[in-house]
Formats: structure tokens, sequence, C-alpha cells
């Protein structure tokens, strides 16, 4: 991006971040501002709500220009003409029955990230798509057990995942209840915050998108909500709840606030067992958080940034402030954080029934381009076989490791590991060395809660436990910086009822 369009996006961004981005349907209203307090022009995403128990809409994958940081874009692909996304909203126990239309190029369905529902049918299935022209109904219920907090949906079509999400298609889930419900935090302000990366193409006379395989991870700089570095006013000491989520293809953000203190709630939707304190947070790409944040007792504006995040060759995340946060007025009392919120899953202290391992590498050579593998195979969107079966609630050991071997021209890079319809806890992490198998560092972790999406730093691997709970059906895990996935970083498996392993595998060929 050139300087003046830089200059450029940020004066507009200043100017029309808030008022013109999103017509917000937000729970949150414009707080009360003091004389001399500048106005709170974080946009409020678009809310649809279930009701009775049902939540039916009709989600529109569009190719039509629409407003990214204030400006007319073309290059987007949506939901519904919205860059960040509508933020769906249900309760637990709801049914969920959005049908998707796709108008853009390229297939799409629908994947609810983080949520523990059916992968099969027309639930969280990454196997059914629509074609361009058509349309699909997804249709599935939200277990009466299931967490409160905020969760994500976009497309997960094989092959073409990464372009769908840079281009705008992903949104948010909200289901009812979590951390903002607990006593300590009634009456707080809760801001929901989706950070969403972008670049715009410096040759071209309108604004317009980047193409994918030209966004560089230097080019990109983050949206909230659409916005760019909007403003958050909060009184001196008032505590808040923020939920974030990086709903980006493979941008990596590093969250810090000057001065104010931020107290780690949830990670991907699901309460902590027990909370800490952060000076920064990295924010993998598909990861949440939710944080209570406590301003500063003095006034002045402080900057929400990420402060850079360094992926390895082709993950350089550069610096950038967020958003701003205005402290003034009449001063608040801080609300102290819960030491603990949930009871620790008593599943954690089983002993795994199965314990597994997977390795994730790439490739590059001039004919094939860079190629993606977890334990030495590229996945291929023409064999969807599942190649392993996991028996449903019982409990797994995963160790997921990275292999940057340079031979075959790996890439010394981490990978952000994601796992559907279950969350894990990360149990023990280390380092190894891929020519001898052996790990040459081990920790055991003693988790702060569950998580989806964990990250796994060049040569490191994670010990993780997991259980499926309830649901059969097949579904995948896979890495979310998403060309990695589209070129091959994903593995297809079952879970199936005990006893029934082992038998015959359904095949799709497309
Ligand atoms: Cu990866």
């Amino acid at each position: 991006m050139t300087d003046l369009t830089r200059r450029d996006a940020l004066a507009l961004g200043a100017l029309l971040g808030g008022s013109a981005a999103l017509a917000g349907v937000g729970a949150a209203a414009a707080a009360p501002s003091a004389p001399g307090v500048p106005l709170d022009t974080l946009p409020s995403l678009p809310v649809i709500r279930s009701r009775n128990g049902v939540l039916r809409t009709t989600l529109v994958a569009t190719p039509r220009p629409t407003r990214l940081i204030g400006q007319v874009t073309q290059g987007l692909w949506t939901y519904n003409g919205l860059f960040s996304g509508p933020c769906l909203r249900a309760a637990p126990g709801d049914r969920i029955d959005i049908t998707i239309r796709n108008e853009v190029s390229v297939p799409v369905n629908i994947h609810y990230h983080g949520l523990w529902v059916s992968p099969s049918g027309q639930a969280d299935n990454v196997f059914v798509e629509a074609a361009p022209g058509e349309s699909l109904q997804s249709r599935l219920t939200i277990p009466r057990s299931h967490q409160g907090g905020l969760f994500w949906i976009h497309p997960h079509v094989h092959g073409y995942s990464n372009e769908a999400l840079w281009r705008g298609l992903s949104g948010t889930f909200i289901i009812d209840g979590g951390v903002v419900d607990l006593p300590e935090y009634r009456g707080c302000r809760h801001r929901v915050l989706v950070f969403k990366g972008f670049a715009l193409d410096p040759a071209a006379a309108t604004p317009t998108m980047l193409p994918v395989d030209q966004a560089s991870a230097e080019l990109v700089q983050f949206a909230v909500n659409g916005a760019l570095n909007p403003t958050m006013v909060m009184r001196p000491g008032e505590t808040q709840v923020w939920s974030l989520a990086n709903t980006a293809n493979d941008g990596f953000l590093r969250i810090a606030m000057d001065d104010h203190r931020m107290t780690v709630l949830a990670e991907d939707g699901y309460a902590s067992f027990t909370t800490r304190k952060v000076r920064e947070y990295v924010l993998a790409p598909g990861a949440r958080v939710a944080l209570a944040v406590t301003a500063s007792t003095k006034p002045g504006a402080y900057a929400l940034s990420s402060l850079g995040y360094d992926n390895g060759q082709f993950g350089q995340w550069l610096p950038q402030t967020l958003a701003t946060v205005h402290v003034g007025g009449r001063p608040r009392t801080p609300v102290r954080a819960p030491a603990r919120i949930m009871p620790v899953v008593s599943w954690l202290k089983e002993e795994p029934v199965k314990r597994r391992v997977f390795t994730l590498s790439a490739s590059f050579t001039p004919e094939t381009g860079p190629v993606f593998y977890i334990n030495g195979k590229a996945f291929d969107h023409q064999d969807m076989h599942a190649s392993f079966d996991v028996e449903v609630d019982t409990m797994e050991e995963w160790v997921v490791r990275t292999d940057p071997s340079l031979q075959q021209g790996g890439v010394v890079e981490g990978h952000p590991f994601h796992v559907h319809v279950a969350h894990f806890a990360v149990v023990g992490r280390g380092r190894w060395d891929p020519a001898t198998g052996e790990a040459t560092s081990y920790h055991a972790v003693e988790p702060y809660g569950l998580e989806d999406t964990a990250q796994v730093d060049a040569w490191e691997y994670l010990v993780m436990r997991l259980k499926f709970h309830k649901f059969t059906g097949k579904t995948v895990l896979h890495c979310h910086i998403l060309l990695h996935q589209d070129r091959g970083m994903m593995g297809v498996f079952r879970i199936v009822k005990p006893g029934a392993g082992g038998g015959e595998d359904e095949h799709h060929h497309h």
C-alpha cells in the first residue's frame, strides 16, 4: 500500500469508521459522553437472533461491493454485504436453520467454528457444498448443555477456504451465557471486537481488495468490526468485558494495551478454569478470547495495539494500532476478576484410550509449489476417506508437532492447529528434533481452560487431551493458516460409536 492510499484510508477511517460502516443493532447503546470526551465509534455488529428457539435466516454470499473502513470497496465477498459479517445469536437448545445462497464464483458451505454440534448431515458438515448459483440448507441443534461464548462461521470447502475468508466471508456466532453473565460482570459493558485483515490494491483507481495471492503479511492491516482504528470510550478504572475474534484467513495478532489491566476470562468461547492477568495475548487466526479490561485511572488516549507477530518467513505480521481507547469522565470502581470460573473437566485426569501423533510439515519444489502435509500426506479433495476413527465420549491424547526440515524446501514457521466439534486442553509442550524424532525438552502444562485452536511453533510439540462428546460423524483437523489447509494440511477422521471403528469407510468423490 502506498503512503498516499494509507493516509487516505486512515483519514477516511477516522471520519467514517463508526457511523458509516454498519448499522448497529447490537445490545450496546452509544455510551453517554462527557464534554470533551470523544464519541464511541466502534461499530456494533448487526445481530440476527433466534426467536422462539429457532434461528432461521438466509446468508447470501455476495460479491457486490460493500463498505470496508468506511469506503465502498470492490473485490470483496461477504455474507449479506458485511465485511465483518453478521452476528448470529442463539441460546443453548435452539435450532439453527440457515439458507446459504451462493452468488460468488467458488463453492461455499458453512462451518460453525468451535461449536460442539453434529458434523454430519445438514449440520456442521464441511463435506457438502453449494456450487456457484446454488443454495444449501444448514440445520442443527445447539445442545442444551453448550457453553455460552463467542464462536464464528465461515466457508470450509477444501481448496477455496483461503480466498473465501480473505475476501470477507465470515461472521460471528454468540451462544448466550458464558462469562458476560458472571455476577461480577453484570452491568459491565460488553463489546464484541471482530478483527479481520485486509489490504487494498495500490494500483486500483477505486478502493479494491488486493487478491489473496498478493496479500503478503507485511501489507495486511486489521479492521475492527469493519472500521479502521475506531474509538472506544471508558471511564477511569472502569471494567468492560471484550470478546475478541480473529477471523482472518491467516493473520496473527498480539494484543496489548498500555496502562490497562487485562484478565483472560475465556478462550475460544470456553470459560477458563483459572483466570489470569496478561500483558499481551497472541490471537492466532481462528482464535477468540474474552478479556476483562480495566481502564487506566489516568484520563487520556491509549492504543489497543497488536505488537506484531513473527510466524516465520511468510508470517511477518506488523505492529498496528487496532483501536484507540479514550479514558475520561467520572471514575468507576474496577471489578475484581474471579480466580476460577469453570470446574476443571474431569476427563483430563482419565487415562487416554488412545495416543496419536500428528506431524505438520511442508515442501516446496518449482513443479509443485508449496505443499503442506500431516503425517507426510497432503490432503486431497478427491479422496475424502477418513484416515482414523475416534470413539465418541472417550478421551484421547494427541501430540501435534511441526517439522520445519528444510531439505525439501520446508519453511520455518508455526501452524495454528484446529480441531472441529471439540475443544482440547494443552497439558504439555516442548521442543523436538525431527532428525531423530526425539523430544529435546518437555514441560507439563496446567491448562487454564479448553481451546479449539492452538499455535504450534516451529520445532515445537504440544500434548493435548480431547474428548468428542455425543455426536458421531466425519470431520476434520487442520492448520488455520488457510493457504496451508487448502494445500494439504488437513486430515479427515470419523467419530464413531464404541466398537464401530475399523469398518468400511465411506468415500466421497466429487
Ligand atoms: Cu499451517
